[in-house]
């Protein structure tokens, strides 16, 4: 089945815009937005709204319409986590009866990245849209050192409380940092022989299963991802590792 965007009317290929420019607001910054929607490939090109940002800067909306479109029968995705997602009371009952023990998990955001509340929806007590966090799990040693946490720090404290799994948030993704900061995390991890001492766990804004697995990570987790899926990933790596 071929889809594209639409925006009146089913299949009309409709693609809403909106961008800034290096340039003043006004007719000629005006018919630059719309030479460059049409240089992407964009036709029937219409800049609907513009402002000035500050001296010399400018936004723009535009709409164009495409022909393009995606086979939607051959797209693959690559989630951590398959169809069965356990609940926290299904997730509590499996640790207890087949791994025995409560597992430790301690997660922050790391390096220069501030937002908190991502990992906080994973791992606080009250969790996230009606999704309790891994506080919650009684059988869940959950600890959350939040924010602007040097990646040598986390390192240390996983080994101190003999974590299970490390959760790393990264929500900056400006410059690429968080390429950046993931790697040097895996980097630190094998230069000390750890990184297989550990189930490690990416999450934020614009990270995917699949990137993670790039960086070297275990698993990934993205924007609706709940403390659900995050246990149910451990629980499932740590029967895998145990056969
Ligand atoms: C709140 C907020 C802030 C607050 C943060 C407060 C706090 N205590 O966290 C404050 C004001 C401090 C802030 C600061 C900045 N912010 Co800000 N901020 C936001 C905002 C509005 C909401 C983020 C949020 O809380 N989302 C809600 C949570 C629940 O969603 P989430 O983080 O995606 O988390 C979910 C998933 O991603 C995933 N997840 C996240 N982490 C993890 C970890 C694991 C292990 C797992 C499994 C899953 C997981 O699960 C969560 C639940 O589903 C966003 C814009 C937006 N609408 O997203 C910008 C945004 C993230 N900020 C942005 C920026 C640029 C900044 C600043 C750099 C601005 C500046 N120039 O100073 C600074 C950063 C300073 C720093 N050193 O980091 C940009 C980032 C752009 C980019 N691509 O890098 C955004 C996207 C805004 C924008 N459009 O420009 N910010």
């Amino acid at each position: 089945m071929i889809i594209r965007p639409y925006g009146d009317t089913l299949d009309d290929g409709a693609v809403q815009f909106s961008f800034t420019l290096p340039v003043p607001e006004g007719p000629r910054g005006r018919e630059a937005a719309r030479l460059f929607v049409e240089k992407l490939g964009f036709r029937h090109v219409d800049v609907v709204h513009s402002s000035a940002l500050a001296n010399g800067f400018s936004m723009y909306v535009a709409y164009g319409k495409t022909e393009l479109g995606i086979d939607y029968d051959t797209i693959q995705i690559e989630d951590a986590v398959g169809e069965k997602v356990y609940t926290m009371a299904e997730a509590c009952e499996v640790i207890q009866t087949r791994i025995g023990r409560k597992l430790v998990v301690v997660g922050a955001c790391t390096g220069f990245d501030a937002h908190t509340v991502g990992i906080d929806a994973i791992m606080n007590m009250k969790g996230y849209n009606h999704h309790y966090g891994l506080e919650r799990y009684g059988q869940i040693e959950a600890h959350n050192l939040g924010a602007q946490v040097p990646n040598e720090k986390l390192i240390d404290y996983a080994v101190k409380v003999n974590a299970d799994a490390i959760l790393v948030s990264q929500i900056v993704t400006q410059k690429d940092v968080h390429l950046q900061n993931l790697t040097e995390f895996i980097e630190l991890l094998q230069a000390r022989g750890l990184r297989e001492r550990f189930i490690l766990i990416a999450g934020g804004t614009r990270i995917g299963n699949k990137l993670a697995v790039e960086l070297g990570f275990d698993g990934g987790f993205g924007k609706g991802s709940y403390a659900d899926h995050v246990a149910t990933f451990i629980i499932d790596r740590m029967l895998e590792k145990r056969g």
